[in-house]
């Protein structure tokens, strides 16, 4: 397959288990499907232009049609058993994870718990995914509003998160690597800027991020990120806003504890860095309208120190 075809958001992506059987019959039927349908163009072409010397060739023609069913009947079997396979491969695949994940979609960005029978030891975050090369993940997934679904093109097919309703996504990353998953169920006015973060990573560096997004974050050392942090925790932020180790403990909105070790904000929309994050808690309803974080008028004094103690939070 061709290199420009390897992006970071792909169907014909080989990074993960899910995504090269599903891929392989793609291909299986697509050749089948072409073979026949060139071979019936060749036959009309041929029975066109040979019409009018044609006549005493029934029994020939009879014969031929019964050996055409027959090929028709296999190719048509043999395409049932290739999809019988691949779907028990994507069954296997998913087989014994080693990570359990639970996904919820909000109109317009995704909550991310890393689940764990100890609840302390629970990973919260937002609009990103980290998960370890070469070990089965199960994704539960779950809807907070309207009809959502996952799409990491690049591992795995598509799956719908229903309202009311529990569904699943194994998945089986083969290639370390950073892609880009997309909502692919219309869900309102920002459905397009509503994409997920997925870093793929060894066993360790997983080990290490999953480490980092449990502790707390450090408490701000400069005077002017701790003034953030006030202003942060005692304003509205804090209502919707959860950071780990603080009093802001909102629950309706992207938990923010890690928020600077994140590549994007706002679901993808804009990559992390000073300037974005400031433009976004400046009006976030210009990079994004229409979403649920409302404009809260802040000084310059205040919005400065706001995104230092922000940009704190690794
Ligand atoms: C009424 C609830 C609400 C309030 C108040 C609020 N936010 Fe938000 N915030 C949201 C929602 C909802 C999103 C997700 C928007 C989206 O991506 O569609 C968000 C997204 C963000 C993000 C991006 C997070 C990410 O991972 O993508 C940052 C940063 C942020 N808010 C900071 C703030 C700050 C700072 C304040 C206070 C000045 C604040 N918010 C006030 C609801 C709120
Ligand atoms: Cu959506």
């Amino acid at each position: 397959m061709s290199a420009a075809l390897h992006t970071i958001q792909s169907a014909a992506g080989n990074d993960g288990q899910h995504s090269v059987l599903i891929f392989h019959l793609f291909g299986i039927f697509l050749g089948v499907t072409s073979f026949f349908y060139l071979l019936v163009l060749i036959f009309l072409f041929w029975a066109i232009l040979r019409r009018r010397r044609e006549q005493s060739r029934e029994p020939a023609l009879r014969r031929s049609l019964v050996v055409w069913v027959v090929i028709i009947s296999l190719t048509l079997g043999g395409l049932t058993l290739a999809t019988w396979f691949t779907d028990r491969g994507l069954a296997q695949a998913g087989d014994r994870p080693g990570v359990e994940i639970t996904l919820i979609g909000h109109q317009w960005w995704w909550e991310v718990r890393y689940e764990n029978g100890d609840p302390s030891r629970i990973v919260h975050t937002a609009n990103e995914l980290h998960l370890p090369v070469g070990v089965p993940v199960q994704i539960s997934l779950r809807s907070d509003d309207v009809i959502h679904s996952l799409w990491i093109p690049n591992l795995a097919g598509k799956q719908d998160l229903i309202p009311g309703r529990v569904t699943d996504l194994s998945l089986l990353p083969l290639h370390e690597g950073i892609y880009r998953a997309q909502c692919a169920e219309y869900c309102g006015m920002q459905h397009t800027n509503m994409a997920l973060d997925v870093t793929v990573e060894s066993p360790e560096a997983f080990n290490l991020w999953r480490t980092q997004q449990l502790a707390s974050p450090a408490p701000p050392t400069t005077p002017l990120a701790q003034e953030g942090q006030t202003y942060f925790t005692r304003g509205p932020c804090a209502s919707c806003h959860n950071v780990a180790g603080t009093t802001a403990s909102g629950q309706v909105a992207p938990d923010l504890s890690h928020v600077a070790s994140r590549r994007s904000i706002a679901a993808g929309t804009l990559p992390m860095n000073h300037q974005n994050l400031a433009n976004w808690i400046a009006d976030p309803q210009a990079a994004k309208p229409g979403n649920n974080m409302p404009v809260v008028p802040l000084s310059p004094v205040q919005l400065n120190a706001i995104t230092a103690y922000l940009e704190t939070l690794r």
